[in-house]
């Protein structure tokens, strides 16, 4: 799963990669390149696996975060192409606006307004979608004339998209059809893609007295669109990174703080990914899978490896809470709770997996 974090210059979005990654910001290069980081998900329960399987390794799932770096901030009054380039194959957009104030951070529009800034942005998906998509019918609109009338479907719903983008709109809220998005999946549309819109405010204005939340006119925009809204202090989030584990918590506290940005962007990634977690187990290695919901047996299996898939023959499968009610592997499969599943099977969270295979 990978997620592209996006915004104006100086917006916070080498603070966000900072605060989910802990890779430190670098000193700007001028040379537009895209840094990715891992963020590990908290997952407990994998633990458990690990420890009935006396596994050697644990791994945990993972989220690689896309932090596209190196663009003036001057020149940043928009999202160019090159920019939205770089995170055109993430699963789910993070778009940092900037909220806070400190007049000693430019902003390239000389003017803090992040209901601007988010039309900006929005904006800017919209051109790049369209550009993408007007080179592409301008080849497909030839080859059709010149007889290849397979491409009619294609053609058809290039039109329909085009439109819906004409007319401002995000291609999450056209009339398109599963076939539409389906022959429109390879362009990547910006404008069908899940996002979150992490609302970067002032330190004192979270967690001061009416500050906190995010603007309604912000959080109305965002609904409308189909995007999720979070406000959170960038600022703060990276000098926690820079704080010893034992401070950290002391820190949080003193400030009325659940929960870092981490825990909560983490968390709302998996959600609006609508995600799920299964298991597999083993002496060598117990792991925690993130899957879509609605995956099966067969498609699980090639997560773990191309080999598992092609000589899948059959899962075993129990489930997490049966192994931490019964207690033991053995216990579960005495309870009639171990199950045999074909390669139909759609897999659930908590599902703990062994793959029968031969290739
Ligand atoms: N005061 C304040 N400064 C911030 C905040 N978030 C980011 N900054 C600062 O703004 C500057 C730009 O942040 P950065 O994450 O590099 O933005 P990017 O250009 O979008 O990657 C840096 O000097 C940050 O320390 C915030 O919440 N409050
Ligand atoms: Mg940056």
């Amino acid at each position: 799963m990978r997620v592209g974090i996006i915004g104006l210059g100086q917006s916070g979005k080498s603070s966000l990669f900072y605060s989910l990654t802990g890779q430190p910001p670098e000193p700007p290069s001028g040379k537009p390149r895209r840094r990715l980081g891992g963020a590990r998900i908290p997952e407990p329960r994998v633990d458990l696996v690990a420890s009935h399987d006396k596994s050697k390794k644990i791994s945990y799932p993972e989220i690689v975060f896309v932090d596209p770096e190196g663009f003036p901030a001057e020149a940043g009054k928009s999202l160019g192409a090159e920019q939205l380039g770089m995170i055109r194959n993430a699963d789910l957009l993070a778009l940092v606006i900037r909220a806070f104030n400190n007049p000693g951070i430019m902003h390239p529009s000389g003017r803090i307004d992040g209901m601007r800034d988010i039309d900006t942005c929005f904006g800017d998906f919209i051109i790049q979608d369209l550009a993408v998509l007007e080179t592409r019918i301008t080849k497909v609109r030839k080859e059709y004339e010149r007889g290849k009338k397979s491409l009619k479907r294609e053609l058809d719903a290039l039109e329909k998209a085009i439109a819906v983008l004409e007319d401002g709109k995000f291609l999450t809220q056209g009339n398109l059809t599963d076939l539409d998005k389906e022959l429109l999946g390879p362009f990547e549309m910006l404008t069908l893609k899940d996002g979150i819109i992490v609302w970067n405010v002032d330190e004192d204005a979270e967690f001061g007295s009416g500050g906190r939340g995010v603007p309604d006119d912000v959080k109305a925009k965002c609904e409308e669109n189909g995007w999720g809204v979070g406000a959170a202090s960038l600022s703060i989030e990276t000098e926690i990174m820079e704080m010893d584990p034992v401070d950290r918590v002391e820190f949080l506290d003193d400030l009325g703080i659940k929960k870092t940005v981490q825990d909560r962007f983490l968390t709302a990634v998996y959600k609006r990914l609508d995600l799920i977690t299964f298991f597999t187990g083993g002496p060598k290695e117990a792991a925690a899978r993130p899957i879509s919901t609605g995956t099966t047996a067969y498609e699980a299996a090639g997560k773990v490896h191309n080999d598992i898939q092609r000589g899948f023959i059959r899962a075993e499968v129990m489930s997490f809470m049966d192994l931490k009610e019964f207690g033991s592997v053995d216990a579960v499969r005495k309870a009639g709770k171990y199950r045999l599943e074909k390669k139909e099977y759609i897999v659930q969270d908590g599902d703990i997996i062994h793959f029968r295979f031969n290739v």
